[in-house]
């Protein structure tokens, strides 16, 4: 079709804006935003790092790092993981907790890798069926602080915070390190793309789980105080905690854009169900966990 034909479309369209054939043509249009309304808290954890929710068990986990006033990272033997159902109701307060051989100190950062339920805990990461809690067992050791826990579907990728490293492990053991953002802290995959943000930088970045690529900033460090989670929306939305800076806030998918999405007192380790539209957000200092359904407006 030749431009002198389209002209007179696009103008058409234009005129149409509103109706939802010609909408995405008009140039004006303002993009949807990102809303959060919340649906509940849920109180009485035990200084909460993590929410995980895995919709296909209509589950969420909780990884309560139960510590003494700043000592949360301390071999303690307090830590225990929480079990709730999609309602929000917990079905177990400590599904998982210390055994006599393997004591738990402070479990954070999760994700869920075949049959099993994988968390960070200090220096280690565990591991115990996803189904029932049982068969708790050491999966790797030897990190600094271990923070966060992310998979990309064949192997699980845990971020060392003070190592400023990004570390994969297959499921037979074997690590391969990868060179972090100092402070790294929150990581995710999405549609094979790696996202990671830093604690001490106040940073989004890319990382290349390759390792052949530096990790690539947003060049949004002025916007945020401690960054601690982030996931990614189904459409390309980044949704980040910023701990100290009291916010969720997104990131429009081209990097540029940051709004706050709700503001609560320590947001950490966050969770999406993408389908549902559901945010989890536990407030580490506030022994909570709020729920959120997401909307655009
Ligand atoms: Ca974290």
């Amino acid at each position: 079709m030749s431009t002198k034909c389209l002209l007179p479309l696009i103008s058409l369209c234009l005129i149409l804006a509103g109706t939802t054939g010609c909408r995405s043509l008009n140039p004006w249009a303002a993009p949807p935003v990102w809303q959060a309304e919340q649906l509940t808290a849920i109180e009485g954890f035990d200084i909460p790092e993590c929410a995980l929710v895995v919709p296909e068990r209509d589950a969420v986990f909780v990884a309560n790092v139960s510590a003494n006033p700043d000592e949360f990272w301390s071999d303690d033997n307090k830590g225990f993981v929480s079990l709730l159902n999609n309602k929000g109701d917990v079905a177990s307060f400590r599904w998982v907790k210390s055994t006599p051989q393997l004591p738990l100190h402070g479990p954070k950062g999760m994700c869920v890798l075949g049959d099993h339920l994988y968390f960070t805990d200090n220096t280690r990461v565990m591991r115990c069926s996803v189904e029932t809690g049982e068969g708790l067992e050491l999966f790797a050791e030897g990190f600094g602080k271990a923070n966060d826990l992310a998979t990309d579907g064949n192997r699980v990728w845990v971020s060392d915070t003070t190592e400023n490293a990004f570390i994969a492990i297959t499921l037979d053991g074997t690590k391969t390190r990868f060179t972090a953002p100092q402070g790294i802290n929150g990581i995710t995959f999405s549609e094979g793309r790696m996202f990671g943000v830093s604690w001490h930088l106040h940073e989004v970045f890319e990382l290349d789980p390759t390792g052949k690529q530096p990790p690539q900033p947003f060049g949004l460090a002025s916007e945020f105080v401690n960054l601690d989670g982030i996931v990614v929306l189904p459409d390309g939305t980044f949704i980040v905690s910023d701990f100290k800076g009291h916010r969720i806030a997104t990131i429009t998918p081209d990097r540029k854009t940051v709004r706050t999405l709700c503001e609560l007192d320590s947001p950490a380790d966050i969770s999406i169900d993408p389908d549902k539209g559901i945010l989890y957000a536990p407030e580490f200092h506030q022994n909570r966990v709020r729920v959120y359904r997401l909307k655009k407006r």
